[in-house]
């Protein structure tokens, strides 16, 4: 990532007016179209994901996914959106720390247990409004990464 400054300047734009777009610290990852939306103390109640929301869909190329440190989508949160088929590697901010995930209808992720995307650590996948509790399906604190791509 050298260009910062692009990649400021497109998370401006992308992120409009919600919440300061903070860069980077959230993700490890070379793509520059990625940007990140940081809610420090949990999720604004309207955007808690929930059966039937249909998530922010500002642009179809690109996939949004919600991630808090804590279950119900409260603690430290972001929204990240990055490209499609694009793997996300999480920073030290969430990495291992992910306790709810939403992703934006209408994209299926799939987040995994290791870096990468890679599978040794196994995986499981959603679609909106994903788990508010990871600890169900025994992924609570798990997630190291994880991909998005249409239905
Ligand atoms: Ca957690």
């Amino acid at each position: 990532m050298q260009s910062r400054g692009i990649l400021l300047a497109i998370a401006g734009f992308a992120a409009s007016a919600i919440a300061a777009a903070v860069p980077a610290s959230a993700i490890d990852t070379t793509s520059p179209n990625v940007t990140v939306t940081v809610y420090p103390d949990g999720l604004p109640k309207e955007l808690i994901p929930t059966e039937g929301s249909s998530g922010s869909v500002e642009k179809r190329a690109n996939a949004g996914v919600y991630l808090c440190t804590d279950s119900y989508f409260t603690g430290y949160c972001v929204h990240i959106v990055q490209p499609q088929f694009v793997c996300i590697n999480l920073s030290g901010d969430l990495n291992d720390k992910v306790s709810s995930v939403g992703p934006d209808s209408p994209y299926y992720c799939l987040f995994y247990g290791a870096f990468n995307c890679d599978d040794s650590e196994s995986h499981f996948g959603t679609f909106s409004p994903g788990y508010n509790d990871l600890s169900t399906l025994g992924y609570n604190d798990k997630i190291s990464s994880y991909i998005c791509h249409p239905n």
